[in-house]
């Protein structure tokens, strides 16, 4: 009889995470561990079984933009996949942006969320994008203090009804800059005349003008957008954030044209658009400038969803492997047995660890700041957190998701076996919400701010202060030392603007390493003291030996001579 290789499969995606069953034990309230835990088992369920297998079923179907009906209208509908659908309904019921705001778990209702989010995400194609900007547009509005807009959008942004629930877009990225906002072309007009009949939270005073070139997930009721009032200046300053209801009563779009679906590499499952904006109807959320201040919640908030499904594409390449390494043999053996395939798949695990924990930890500061629990120190190191999370989880979960697919041989480079995916929508996550080098910058001004780097710093020795367990010496002076290295080159470039530009990425992926081993070494410890065995110290270790520190140590302008030699070769 003919061999044939049985495919990988995957068990309750909570019961079989060591690491996120030890978090929840850890991190949440233990008056409500118990509930906890039954949801998470629920959807961990979900995640590996029944969702997977639609996942898998749904790949050949993307979505569709149909620009005219069959009588020559202009419709610009946008058909979506059948498990985008299914999605949709599912994200509402078991409260993927709504568990952040009903406040069931206080300040860990963040993260909360965030767990639900992390166990069912990989099994939904990147609903997970529409989510993120729901949620981030939430939190925008929120902040924004605009109570007409409140009332109208949370209750509906944050139902846990389906037929209820909004998702939002965030149109920001114009042909001019996907980074450099400030450059944004799209113009807003006031009118006298408000557009419509019957007045909703909005005004509508306003009429934006413009192409929106990159629209994630553009299948939502409502965005939050950036344009230039007329006669303001240049830059981010001279923009102003809008809210913009996208359809009528009647369910057509509001001046607002769909000229194409975007042929993307991965999340191709993601119905991203380019948009004519003509004349669009929309409501000043704050003042008529400071766009990019205004609209920096939602970025924050979907720079913490970029770290978190990261971690959890991570979490799901490595689970189907290491499946795959017991059913596929070789030479004799299974891979499992294999000395160097399990020490690759133990590399990828403990990269994953860090990123999950990393992640967690940016969700427990800005969940904190939500519930008005943080104090100054906390809040510094939420904002300074939020971009190194998102920068170093973005590149582990494309280097990972690479490994993993290896790990099937040739079966990882077929299609239909639905691997390739992992690595495709991997790589979009260095890319939106700001590149690895706009963050790296980021990074230096969210540290340029008075006491940051002593929030960052003492969020290191502090976690490092409570391990004692010898087996976990070696990682926690890895990390002290690679702090020290990096706190040491930031003295130094310091007033050198041109240095500190040049190795902002080494010093800000350094430090988000630093970070990740510090939180799994001090994670680890926790796990001695609970009796809950040695698996997370090796995760420590492990991660250890990986490159914590990136900072090079030559001289500066040695370094910045060598790659203008090598840019212009
Ligand atoms: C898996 C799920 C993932 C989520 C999926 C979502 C899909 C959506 C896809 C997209 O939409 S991708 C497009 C996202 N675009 C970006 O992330 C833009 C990346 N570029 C930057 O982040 C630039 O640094 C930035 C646009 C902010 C620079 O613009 P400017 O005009 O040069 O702004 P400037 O002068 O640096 O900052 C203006 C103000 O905002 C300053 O405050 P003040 O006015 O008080 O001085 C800044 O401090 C503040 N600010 C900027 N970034 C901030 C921030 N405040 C808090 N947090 C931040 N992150």
């Amino acid at each position: 009889m003919a061999f044939f290789q049985a495919p990988p499969e995957l068990g309750n995606q909570y019961r079989d995470d060591a690491l996120i069953t030890e978090y929840v034990a850890r991190v949440m309230p233990p008056d409500a561990l118990s509930r906890l835990e039954d949801e998470y088992d629920d959807v961990g369920q979900l995640s590996g079984g029944e969702y997977y297998r639609a996942q898998l079923e749904d790949l050949p179907n993307e979505p569709v933009h149909v620009p005219w009906d069959a009588w020559g209208n202009r419709v610009d509908r946008i058909d979506v996949s059948p498990l985008w659908r299914r999605a949709q309904v599912l994200s509402a019921q078991r409260g993927l942006v709504a568990a952040a705001y009903e406040g069931t778990y206080g300040s860990l209702s963040r993260v909360h969320q965030c767990l639900l989010n992390y166990l069912i995400a990989p099994s939904l194609d990147i609903y997970s994008c529409p989510l993120a900007m729901t949620d981030g547009a939430a939190r925008t509005l929120l902040d924004s203090g605009n109570q007409h807009l409140i009332e109208r959008a949370i209750p509906r942004l944050t139902s846990r009804d389906p037929a209820v629930m909004w998702t939002s877009g965030q149109w920001m990225t114009e042909r001019t800059g996907g980074s450099d906002v400030g450059t944004s072309e799209t113009v807003a007009r006031l009118s006298d005349v408000a557009a419509r009949s019957q007045p909703h939270g909005g005004d509508d005073r306003w009429r934006l003008f413009g192409t929106k070139w990159f629209t994630s997930a553009a299948t939502g009721q409502m965005a939050l957008t950036l344009a230039r009032p007329e006669g303001n200046g240049p830059g981010g300053r001279g923009l102003a954030l809008f809210y913009v209801e996208a359809h009528d009563d009647s369910g057509r779009l509001r001046n607002i044209q769909i000229n194409r679906l975007k042929n993307k590499f991965g999340t191709r499952k993601v119905p991203t658009a380019e948009l004519t904006l003509d004349g669009t109807p929309a409501t000043l959320v704050v003042e008529p400038q400071n766009g990019v201040r205004h609209i920096a919640p939602m970025l924050n908030v979907t720079r913490l969803w970029n770290a978190m499904m990261a971690a959890s594409g991570m979490r799901r390449a490595v689970a189907l492997a290491k499946d795959y390494a017991r059913r596929r043999s070789a030479f004799g053996t299974t891979l499992g047995e294999k000395p160097l395939h399990v020490d690759t798949l133990a590399s990828i695990q403990a990269e994953t660890e860090g990123a999950v924990l990393l992640a967690l930890r940016t969700a427990e500061l800005l969940g904190n700041r939500e519930a008005g629990e943080a104090d100054h120190h906390q809040q510094l190191l939420a904002r300074v957190l939020t971009p190194i999370a998102k920068l170093t989880t973005g590149k582990q979960a494309v280097a990972v998701a690479s490994e993993a697919l290896e790990c099937f041989g040739g079966a990882g480079y077929v299609e239909d076996t639905g691997l390739p995916r992992l690595l495709a929508d991997a790589q979009v996550l260095p890319i939106w919400e700001g590149t690895t080098n706009v963050l790296s910058l980021d990074t230096l001004r969210a540290l340029a701010q008075e006491g940051a780097f002593e929030a960052l710093t003492a969020e290191v020795t502090e976690k490092l202060g409570e391990v004692r367990a010898a087996q976990l010496g070696d990682p926690a002076n890895v990390a002290q030392r690679s702090l020290g290295h990096a706190t040491e080159w930031l003295t130094r470039a310091m007033g050198k603007n041109a240095v500190l530009e040049a190795g902002a990425r080494r010093f800000a992926m350094t430090i988000g390493r630093t970070v990740e081993l510090t939180l799994l070494t001090h994670h680890a410890q926790w796990c001695l003291d609970h009796h809950r065995g040695p698996r997370a110290s090796a995760a420590a270790r492990r991660f250890a030996q990986n490159r914590v520190d990136l900072i090079l140590d030559h001289d500066a302008e040695e370094v910045s001579a060598d790659a203008h030699l090598l840019f212009e070769l």
